[in-house]
């Protein structure tokens, strides 16, 4: 202790009180090497602080990076879902960004960010029995208590896009109507009734909305069309009224695509080939890519296009062979009693305008008579495929079936 420092540290009250010393003040020598362990002390604290301080920062950082690699991996998850909904659902559960749950996955298709609404309407559409799990679940998130059939449907085919196959146009609407029911008790007297008041609702929109339907269905014929569906009963006059009037006031709002719309209709097409067509106005054959798909005939320049020449919805137009004295294997595509009427089609100028068609008829040859009669054919059965009325058949034979039991 000779190089001992003192150090007064004051009174050291506790210990005169416990009579462990009489002293007036407490003095504690604390040698150089006590005073070192100090500082040492103090320095290992303060790198301690320091470290933890390093800790926290970088918490921070990795956090925030841990954040950002969520983000671009929940983009490329929509990414993918939007090309390949099945694709798209199974990264996002592999990436651990969704459980795999038809609660969760209901949730982020309800949500929609992000999404393409066609292919949400694919995935809720599938035939798998956990899709059709996550569609009971996805309509579990509509609330359409109060509201009438035309407001509940507004919403539901907002949610979506409506796939173009019946099948699965069927499980969707099926869901709907089951969904609507439970939500309003006692409106109808079954779902099939829900349900086919919905197609008889989306086609009234149709018929009144769309400009190739020239023969639009009155408030009387829209309820005279509905008599009885009400399992062999009628629903009340006024209720079809409403429903009437909602959807000639104001058509359903049926989401667009945003993107490669087109590039995924053209995915699986009906028929493809390349065809020689004949201009409108100025008689000139051009051969063209044409692919037939949702009830549209679709030309091209190249194969590798992905925008359009022209297309031709097929709805309301006929198709017959004829001959023509320069080419062979031609048919042609007509409004039958209507045969100088310009059909709704649209057509792109040299300049890139998109502009209507001129055609009273389009009239087209096939490279061979095998592929006129397959292309005839694929057109024929396009046009006269329509799932709305097909499956309406078969729910209105359902209902009567259920009523003469
Ligand atoms: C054009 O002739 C092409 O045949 C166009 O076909 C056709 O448009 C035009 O019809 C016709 O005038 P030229 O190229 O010799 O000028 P495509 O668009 O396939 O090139 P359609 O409507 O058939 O696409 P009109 O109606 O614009 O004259």
């Amino acid at each position: 202790m000779g190089e001992g420092t003192l150090i007064n540290l004051g009174q050291h009250k506790g210990e005169e009180e416990q009579g462990q010393g009489n002293r007036k003040g407490v003095f504690f020598l604390l040698s150089v090497s006590s005073l070192s362990s100090l500082s040492v002390c103090s320095q290992r604290l303060k790198d301690e602080i320091a470290e933890v301080t390093n800790e926290i920062d970088n918490l921070g950082i990795t956090e925030e990076r841990k954040s950002m690699q969520r983000n671009k991996q929940m983009a490329m998850g929509r990414k993918k879902f939007n090309m390949d909904p099945k694709k798209g659902i199974r990264f996002l559960i592999d990436s651990s960004l969704l459980k795999n749950t038809s609660n969760d996955i209901a949730q982020f298709l309800y949500k929609g960010e992000g999404l393409n609404k066609t292919a949400i309407g694919d995935y809720l559409g599938e035939r798998d029995d956990f899709n059709i799990e996550v569609l009971h679940a996805f309509l579990e998130l509509h609330e359409f208590t109060d509201l009438n059939l035309v407001q509940a449907l507004r919403q539901f085919l907002w949610s979506f896009r409506l796939p173009g196959e019946a099948q699965k146009i069927d499980r969707m609407m099926e869901a709907f109507a089951l969904r609507y029911c439970r939500c309003n008790p006692g409106v109808f007297q079954s779902t099939d009734t829900c349900y086919v008041l919905s197609f008889a609702v989306i086609m009234l929109n149709t018929s009144l909305h769309n400009p190739n339907v020239k023969d639009k269905p009155s408030v009387q014929r829209f309820t005279a069309m509905n008599r009885g569906i009400n399992d062999g009963g009628d629903l009340p006059e006024e209720l079809l009224r409403n429903l009437y009037d909602s959807i000639k006031n104001e058509p359903f709002k049926i989401p667009e695509d945003d993107g490669n719309d087109l590039t995924h209709t053209f995915f699986n097409p009906d028929r493809e080939g390349w065809l020689l067509k004949l201009g409108g106005r100025v008689k000139t054959w051009k051969r063209r890519w044409f692919i037939l798909t949702d009830n549209c005939l679709y030309y091209f320049e190249y194969t590798t296009d992905k925008e359009p020449r022209g297309i031709i919805p097929l709805e309301n137009l006929s198709i017959r062979e004829v001959d023509d004295s320069k080419k062979p294997n031609c048919f042609e595509l007509f409004i039958s009693d209507h045969k100088d009427q310009v059909i709704k089609a649209c057509k792109t100028e040299a300049d890139g305008r998109v502009v209507e068609g001129n055609h009273t008829f389009y009239r087209i040859s096939a490279p061979t008579a095998e592929e006129k009669d397959e292309w005839i054919n694929s057109i024929k059965a396009a046009i006269s495929k329509d799932p709305f009325y097909e499956m309406l058949a078969a729910r209105k034979k359902k209902v009567s079936s259920l009523k003469g039991l």
